[in-house]
């Protein structure tokens, strides 16, 4: 498990996520019902990062000797850092990020609870209300069909009572795609990140590999993007803020550019490939088969690459989210989701839908432009960042 992990739920009180190996989707598992008390009583108990099981891993990667990535301070190489970006703690950033969702939702639902009994009215009142907020028919349905059990089973009537247990049964529905990023000892481990145009996946590609460093990972930028005029000195931007190469070629195969890249880190024994590449719609059939053939190309280089397919969604596209996850997913198996533009959207419960639709672990959140503003998935932290 990367420590950047470990860096950032330190000092995070309200963490439980547990470590898991990255898989394929997976159906949703069925979880006990907790009580509210169970809640309360699990909010002041720290758990065990997800990180603690993979210790010896960390330990491994931490002694191994790193390249040039060791000289440089990426705090002091940004150029746009704000002020705020090391003051907020995790949590704090997420709830930042989810405002527009945040204040969607609370304001419906305070005014839901402040006037109304808790009968049938006030739940298709908060049906619509999680509707939207892009939760999506199914997972508003389930939240509801579970939050009237409990309500009944555990004789809630008080308003705030509620709201615990409605975000109680939000983070065991989120809980589906809390599954953390694990880099296996591969070197070098190769990430390929896919999405529609504008998505946000070379801004995030520069965000993660500031994660990476942190980590105490080496890592090499392979610029896939060969198709969009600019993409590459866009990338380039991001791999001089962090110090590290970034491949680029003159011809318009990312085949090429990734297979050398790849050969590139593996001379070197660089840990971490991020490979971009250009965006593409689902409807464009022959774009997304390229992204077969990609690769099929690393795949003669390591047949076990890439070790994790990233799709990058854009957190106000909504409801298409879920096309979007079919149809990439169709074409190279996805491993792995990142959600940015959280910070834009007020149809934050999109993860929600994700989650109940399309159960593909959710790496990362994105909650802003900067380079600090890519935050590990915690279900908790999300369900609370939503409800507050
Ligand atoms: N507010 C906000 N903006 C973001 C976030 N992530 C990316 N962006 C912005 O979204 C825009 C598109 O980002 P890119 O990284 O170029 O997207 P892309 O998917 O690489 O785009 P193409 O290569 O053209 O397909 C840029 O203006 C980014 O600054 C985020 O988390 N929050
Ligand atoms: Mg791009």
């Amino acid at each position: 498990m990367f420590d950047f992990l470990k860096k950032i739920f330190k000092g995070n009180d309200s963490k439980k996520a547990e470590s898991k190996a990255p898989k394929q989707p997976s159906a949703p598992s069925k979880k006990s019902s907790k009580s509210i008390e169970e809640v309360k009583k699990k909010t002041v108990t720290k758990k065990t990062p997800p990180i603690q099981k993979n210790k010896s891993k960390l330990i491994a990667a931490k002694t191994k000797p790193k390249l040039k990535n060791d000289k440089i301070s990426v705090q002091d190489q940004t150029p746009e850092a704000p002020e705020q970006q090391n003051t907020l703690s995790f949590s704090e950033k997420i709830k930042a990020g989810l405002k527009k969702t945040r204040d969607a939702i609370s304001v419906n639902l305070s005014s839901l609870i402040s006037i109304k009994k808790i009968d049938q009215n006030f739940y298709d009142d908060l049906e619509m209300t999680l509707i939207a907020a892009d939760v999506g028919y199914a997972a508003s349905q389930q939240i509801i069909e579970e939050l009237k059990k409990r309500v009944k089973q555990e004789r809630i009537e008080d308003g705030t009572e509620l709201k615990q247990l409605l975000k109680v049964i939000l983070t065991e529905l989120l809980q589906e795609i809390e599954k953390p990023l694990i880099h296996i000892k591969q070197t070098p481990f190769v990430i390929l990140v896919v999405g529609v145009n504008g998505a946000g996946k070379t801004t995030t590609i520069g965000k993660l590999t500031k994660l990476l460093l942190d980590e105490g990972k080496s890592v090499l930028i392979a610029a896939g993007d060969t198709f969009r005029a600019a993409a590459k000195e866009q990338l380039q931007v991001w791999g001089d803020r962090n110090n590290v190469t970034v491949i680029s070629q003159e011809t318009g195969d990312p085949s090429a550019v990734i297979y050398d890249s790849m050969q590139s880190a593996k001379a070197k024994g660089i840990d971490i490939v991020i490979a971009d590449t250009a965006g593409r719609l689902p409807t464009q059939k022959h774009l997304i088969d390229e992204l077969a053939k990609i690769k099929k190309v690393i795949k003669k280089f390591d047949e076990s690459a890439p070790h994790e397919t990233i799709l990058v969604l854009d957190a106000n596209t909504g409801q298409n989210a879920i096309n979007q996850i079919k149809t990439f997913n169709e074409a190279v198996t996805l491993t792995g989701l990142i959600m940015t533009k959280l910070d834009g959207t007020a149809k934050g419960g999109i993860v929600a839908a994700i989650a109940k639709e399309n159960p593909i672990p959710l790496r990362f959140i994105g909650v802003g432009e900067k380079i600090d503003d890519l935050k590990i998935f915690s279900a908790e932290d999300y369900a609370e960042g939503m409800l507050e």
